[in-house]
């Protein structure tokens, strides 16, 4: 037995490899690294075997990434879907084209796009609920998706042409973190795979520049296969792992809950898709219960909302059932500061609010969320 007494000088390096020596008769090898080892990168322990009576100095290489931890939430938003924001808009990667309509939700979303200039972010991470997946909750998981988003409702309003880029790495370590947690998740690495047009709706109207990568998050249909009580289980599970995950990455990332609140529309369309005269909410009971949803948010009471929430779904058949503001809500570790209601307005009858939770209004100090 050979003893150890002195202090390894440094890391031998063999061709592209870093030599981990735990002892001289135990070594292995660690993939080649992109980063420089540094004296930083290392530290020299004392391991005693009293049981040999010897000791030896044990070399640890530790991997610091220049980015690793202090990531954070820097907002959550409420950013409903419906195409026909889009539509009314008439940005050029819309073919059907409009006079105008629903003005007052589309100024809503100009002041939070106002709002969104003076936060510094990275990402934007959304979950929308019609990208549904009923075995698990997916990813995406390529870097690059192009194709045409066709809505298979309203077809006639949104026939779109997107072009985006994905954060794959941070929507791994999402999924890697859910996957610990003991939640199905998998990564969709299909090229031809059709982003839904919930996505990219909520994403066009917070980011018509579209300069800012993604990680999308499908919507497991756990209301629908068990209860609103599963689901809202499941999706808190799925907020922490993603408030860890984003933590864990250095970045700062805004969280999109892209979805309406109550949601019994129409079944008939008017002639005129943007004639507002048509447009109210479809009855005053749904109207009644998102006033107290917006006055929960608006008083930082969203502890108190995720109770309400199983109800709320099932009386007002809420879009709330895809699981996306209780992920949000739990993401943002259930904000006691008050949301900014940019704008409430109907659209073919449901209630849509537009909200943003600015996480530096929180004074508390939260891993992952705020300063
Ligand atoms: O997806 C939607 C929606 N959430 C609300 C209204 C109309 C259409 O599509
Ligand atoms: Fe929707």
């Amino acid at each position: 037995m050979i003893k150890v007494d002195k202090k390894p000088a440094g890391i031998p390096k063999i061709s592209g490899k870093i030599e981990l020596l735990k002892s001289p008769l135990t070594k292995f090898d660690l993939p080649a690294l992109d980063a420089k080892p540094s004296e930083e990168d290392s530290t020299t322990l004392r391991h005693n075997h009293s049981s040999y009576e010897f000791f030896q100095w044990v070399h640890v290489l530790v991997i610091i990434r220049p980015n690793m931890g202090g990531g954070r939430i820097v907002a959550g938003l409420l950013a409903p879907h419906p195409p026909h924001l889009v539509y009314a808009e008439n940005p050029p990667q819309n073919e059907p084209t409009a006079e105008c309509g629903w003005e007052t939700l589309r100024w809503g979303y100009e002041r939070l796009r106002k709002q969104l200039e003076n936060i510094e972010y990275d990402v934007i991470v959304i979950l929308s609920p019609h990208w549904q997946t009923y075995v698990g909750t997916h990813f995406l998981g390529l870097e690059h998706f192009k194709s045409l988003s066709v809505d298979p409702i309203f077809p006639n309003l949104f026939r779109y042409h997107y072009d985006l880029k994905i954060d794959v790495e941070l929507a791994k370590m999402i999924h890697d973190e859910a996957e610990t947690d003991g939640l199905s998740v998998r990564m969709m690495e299909n090229p031809d795979f059709r982003v839904d047009y919930g996505t990219i709706t909520s994403c066009h109207l917070t980011n018509p520049k579209w300069d800012k990568p993604l990680v999308s998050i499908s919507s497991n249909r756990s209301v629908h296969y068990y209860s609103v009580e599963v689901m809202q289980e499941m999706m808190m599970k799925l907020g922490i792992a993603t408030r860890k995950a984003i933590w864990k990455s250095g970045k700062k990332a805004v969280v999109i809950s892209s979805n309406s609140l109550s949601h019994r529309h129409f079944v008939n369309e008017s002639e005129i898709p943007e004639d507002m005269s048509k447009e109210h909410i479809t009855n005053h009971s749904q109207y009644l219960w998102d006033m107290k949803m917006i006055k929960m948010m608006k008083d930082g009471k969203t502890k108190e909302l995720i109770e309400m929430m199983p109800e709320f779904t099932e009386q007002s058949v809420a879009e709330t059932d895809g699981g996306a503001l209780t992920w949000m809500l739990s993401a943002l570790d259930y904000p006691t500061y008050p949301a900014t209601i940019h704008e409430y307005g109907t659209i073919i009858g449901t209630g849509n609010a537009i909200a943003t939770w600015d996480t530096n209004d929180e004074k508390r100090k939260i891993k992952g969320v705020s300063q």
